[in-house]
């Protein structure tokens, strides 16, 4: 049984973007369910007969990296046969309307915000179409080609890791920096599809709420897209409801007069 549209509160998160206002958004695994990509931490989960340990972590490479590269080529190989959804499209029509106002942060490394049009993309988590060579550090886009399980760098001969923030690694210099520093002056923060528990990535909501008690400017309006309440939900302006692909068209249709 589908939910009706939670439009009361659609017409108050939508009532904030009246004027020009910077946007921040913060996407997670969420944002990309209705495409077919399996979230983290649901039931189905990516994480179901693999350990994180064992897939997402630079010691679970050490130990066994034919098996990460089974679990990343299987992601690559889902990620081949599915599409942006319209929450994807809706964000980058929001960004296409608000232009340097806007800036999309993404836990997400299936690619699915580039494929929309999105092009203020930070992926805080690098990207399941890129590969890094633990040898020449060579980063190459390598799409949604199938890979080997223990692939091979093309330009020196070492082995290939894939281009991901892994649990335990810091994120790619200066990604992370940029995301805090657009946190610190917009007006709005939209979370979209994260529980909301991996820092320092969910450290932007943080940011946005405590800004103002250190110095800063006053903390800026949070809205949050989500299925149902989170670890973030009780501090945030306006709790949306509802499946993503559904409610930011809608936010979109809202903002625009519709
Ligand atoms: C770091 C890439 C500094 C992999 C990911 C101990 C030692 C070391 C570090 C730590 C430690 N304890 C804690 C930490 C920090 C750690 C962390 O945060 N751990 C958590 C689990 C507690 N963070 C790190 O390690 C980070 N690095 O701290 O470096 C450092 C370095 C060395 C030593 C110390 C410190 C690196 C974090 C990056 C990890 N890599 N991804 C891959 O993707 O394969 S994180 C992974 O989780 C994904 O990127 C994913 O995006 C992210 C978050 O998950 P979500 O996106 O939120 O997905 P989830 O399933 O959880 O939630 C989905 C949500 O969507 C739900 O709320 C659901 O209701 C909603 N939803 C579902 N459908 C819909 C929907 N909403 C709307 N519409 C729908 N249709």
């Amino acid at each position: 049984m589908t939910r009706p549209m939670p439009d009361a509160e659609l017409r108050r998160a939508a009532d904030y973007f009246k004027g020009s206002p910077r946007v921040l958004v913060l996407t997670g695994a969420g944002v990309s369910a209705e495409s077919g990509v399996p979230t983290f931490r649901a039931s189905d989960g990516l994480w179901e007969g693999h350990r994180i340990e064992d897939v997402a972590t630079p010691d679970g490479f050490a130990r066994d990296p034919a098996l990460v590269w089974q679990f990343y080529n299987a992601r690559r190989a889902n990620v081949a046969l599915v599409s942006p959804n319209p929450g994807h499209v809706a964000l980058a029509r929001l960004e296409a309307e608000l232009g340097d106002r806007f800036l999309l942060a993404t836990q997400n490394v299936d690619g699915l915000h580039l494929d929309a049009g999105s092009k203020r993309v930070l992926e805080l988590h690098g990207s399941l179409r890129r590969t890094r060579c633990l040898s020449c550090k060579v980063v190459a886009d390598r799409g949604l080609e199938v890979l080997a399980n223990r692939p091979i760098c093309p330009a020196c001969g070492g082995f290939l890791r894939p281009d991901i923030v892994w649990f335990h690694e810091m994120l790619p210099p200066g990604v992370m920096e940029a995301a805090q520093k657009f946190a610190l002056q917009c007006d709005i923060l939209i979370v979209v599809g994260t529980s909301a528990v991996v820092y320092p990535a969910a450290g932007l909501i943080d940011i946005v709420r405590d800004r103002g008690d250190y110095g800063g400017r006053p903390a800026g309006t949070i809205l949050e897209f989500n299925l149902e309440p989170t670890a973030v939900s009780d501090l945030v302006d306006v709790g949306v409801f509802g499946p993503s692909g559904q409610t930011l068209p809608r936010l979109l249709e809202l903002i625009g007069g519709g």
